[in-house]
């Protein structure tokens, strides 16, 4: 794939959702692999199933990537989450340290969390068409409103604010790369994402169905479902909402 993602950036002054917006364009048929998104103000951001996306006008990174996936069979669509994932982490962390990748594919720095994406995937017959990869990223807000539980930005790291277009750049360099990585070196995409797991290798509280119970995050299986073992050496898979992280 030659064309370069964010050779064409969209920029909406107020918008709903980009990913409705980006859906709007793909049901319209006029869309392109690496279309990006961008909005000023977002006004209804999402987040996963009923969850929402806060975001103050003009302080953030709301965006949406729309990338041709169709060389993907719809038992890999994790793969797209895990080169957003990286593509958010590596330009967060040229900016802090202690970045981490919560899984499934939020961005932690420390316990907070400084950026949420939202993924759609549309398949056909045996491999992926399209997919819809949505970025919320925590620049320059200082005060959350919603009941986020622990939101925190890179100027509330910083403590100064940063030119919001800078970010983005970096942010398409290295959503470039990353996805660049996937075509050419999928094992360099799983194992990355893999090592830079929120609590990867530390003994952590978690619940599950069955109750609290304390647990050692390995990894990721080929599916991208959670992989956590147990002190007696026994391992849980888990697909996304089975397991809490306490
Ligand atoms: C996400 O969902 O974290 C995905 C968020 C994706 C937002 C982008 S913005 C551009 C594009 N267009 C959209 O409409 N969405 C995408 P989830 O894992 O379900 O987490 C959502 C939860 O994060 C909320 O329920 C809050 O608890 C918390 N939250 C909301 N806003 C936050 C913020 N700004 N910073 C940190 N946490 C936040």
């Amino acid at each position: 794939m030659t064309v370069s993602i964010g050779n064409e950036v969209i920029i909406l002054p107020s918008i709903d959702s980009t990913n409705n917006y980006a859906s709007k364009i793909i049901s319209e048929g006029t869309w392109e692999h690496g279309i990006v998104i961008r909005a000023q103000e977002q006004v209804s951001g999402r987040g996963m199933l009923d969850n929402k996306w806060e975001s103050e006008p003009l302080k953030n990174l709301s965006l949406s990537v729309i990338l041709d996936s169709s060389f993907l069979k719809p038992s890999s669509q994790f793969e797209i989450s895990k080169v957003a994932a990286i593509a958010v982490f590596n330009t967060i962390a040229l900016f802090v340290n202690n970045v981490s990748i919560k899984w499934p594919n939020d961005i932690y720095v420390g316990d907070k969390k400084i950026s949420g994406i939202l993924i759609e995937n549309a398949i056909t017959g045996k491999h992926l068409s399209y997919s819809i990869v949505g970025i919320g990223l925590n620049v320059n807000q200082i005060e959350f409103r919603s009941k986020a539980p622990n939101p925190v930005s890179l100027a509330q790291l910083l403590s100064q604010s940063l030119v919001l277009d800078e970010v983005f750049d970096i942010l398409l360099n290295q959503f470039n790369a990353a996805f660049q990585n996937l075509i050419s070196a999928q094992e360099e995409v799983d194992s990355f994402y893999s090592e830079n797991l929120y609590r990867k290798g530390i003994w952590s509280n978690y619940s599950d169905k069955n109750g609290h119970f304390e647990g050692n995050l390995i990894g990721v299986n080929e599916i991208g479902q959670l992989i956590i073992a147990r002190r007696n050496g026994e391992q849980t898979v888990y697909h996304f909402k089975e397991v809490q992280f306490l």
